[in-house]
């Protein structure tokens, strides 16, 4: 199967189908996932839907989410389900390892695969991809696909609501990865029932009190900015983790506020953990923190957003990153870079 000719007729008889999203799974993995469940079980086929981990419980109101099997809880039941599928659609991934124990299964048992994705570089481990890098997720690269492949007769308010929802999570709320293509569907889905308030107030205003008062300690507290590198940093101690009895999730976005610091255009979200001590960055333009994640912190990402790790303490790792910001002042600063002589 290599094209959406032959995965339409393949589709047209009713099939046992998998769909497996990658790990610690967002808004537009689950949000593509359940889209696309709905429209093949209106079709009238049989559908499994799996995840490596658990979903965040914002999404739980999502139609159709509790049927995700989650691998880290039920393996033999996740394992069964694979079994038994005949075709798997891998939606919001580009390399099967992002899938873990089931990206080992499925590379052995060699099953047939659709991939649905908008990350770089995917890897060719898919019968069929459906890759678009330009598109602001994999939401959007699915509504393209389905009108392709004419199948937007099934786009109704459930499957829409599903879409919008990982557009909405993937670009910010409609701030980043715009294109006017991306506006257009987004139309159109309010045209199918979308009601945009209700889901940007069920995605963005259900924090729990204690997110804000991390957030708050963290700006009052814990924040320096280096005015010359225009770089702030936020660090968290274990000490920080056990006072807020910190869990995961409670300190997801709180990079992101530096970079609404004027003159910032580097962002580090420093956090001591019991074994490791790990790294958010965040960048504005050019400078590329996916290099400096890759190049200094066993770490990768995005150009703009990238994560990376040491396991020399926080102290440490803090001073680390700051010796590395003088190779960067040129690009910081703003002032043209010179081809260096060393290579
Ligand atoms: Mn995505």
């Amino acid at each position: 199967m290599e094209t959406l000719k032959e995965l339409k007729q393949y589709l047209s008889s009713p099939r046992d189908l998998a769909i497996v999203v990658h790990r610690n799974p967002d808004g537009d993995a689950i949000g593509s996932a359940l889209g696309l469940f709905h429209v093949l079980r209106q079709m009238g086929h049989t559908i499994r839907l799996l995840a490596p981990s658990e979903y965040p419980p914002v999404l739980n109101w999502m139609p159709g989410v509790e049927a995700f099997i989650i691998y880290d809880l039920k393996d033999q039941e996740a394992k069964q389900a694979l079994e038994r599928s005949e075709l798997v659609f891998a939606l919001d991934f580009n390399a099967l390892d992002r899938i873990d124990k089931m990206g080992e299964y499925l590379h052995h048992a060699g099953k047939k695969m659709v991939m649905i994705d908008h990350h770089l570089d995917p890897e060719p481990f898919a019968d069929l991809q459906v890759s678009d890098p330009t598109a602001s997720s994999t939401c959007e690269v699915l509504y393209v696909m389905l009108e392709q492949m004419g199948l937007e007769s099934y786009i109704n308010r459930e499957v829409a609501d599903c879409l919008y929802t990982g557009i909405l999570t993937d670009t910010g709320s409609f701030s980043f990865s715009l294109s006017s293509r991306l506006f257009r569907i987004a139309g159109e889905l309010l045209d199918r029932g979308v009601n945009n308030n209700r889901l940007q107030d069920l995605l963005f205003n259900q924090l729990p009190e204690k997110h804000l008062r991390i957030l708050g300690y963290c700006l009052y507290k814990r924040l320096e900015v280096l005015p010359e590198y225009h770089t702030a940093i936020i660090t968290l101690s274990k000490k920080d983790y056990e006072y807020f009895k910190i869990q995961r999730g409670d300190t997801e976005g709180i990079v992101n506020y530096l970079l609404r610091i004027e003159g910032v255009k580097l962002a580090a979200f420093i956090h001591e953990q019991p074994t490791i001590t790990k790294l958010s960055l965040r960048s504005k333009g050019d400078i590329s923190v996916k290099e400096m994640a890759q190049k200094y912190f066993k770490g990768g990402g995005h150009k703009n957003a990238a994560g990376g790790q040491s396991f020399i303490g926080l102290e440490a790792t803090v001073k680390k990153f700051k010796a590395i910001l003088p190779k960067y002042k040129d690009i910081l600063t703003g002032r043209e870079v010179v081809s260096s002589q060393e290579k």
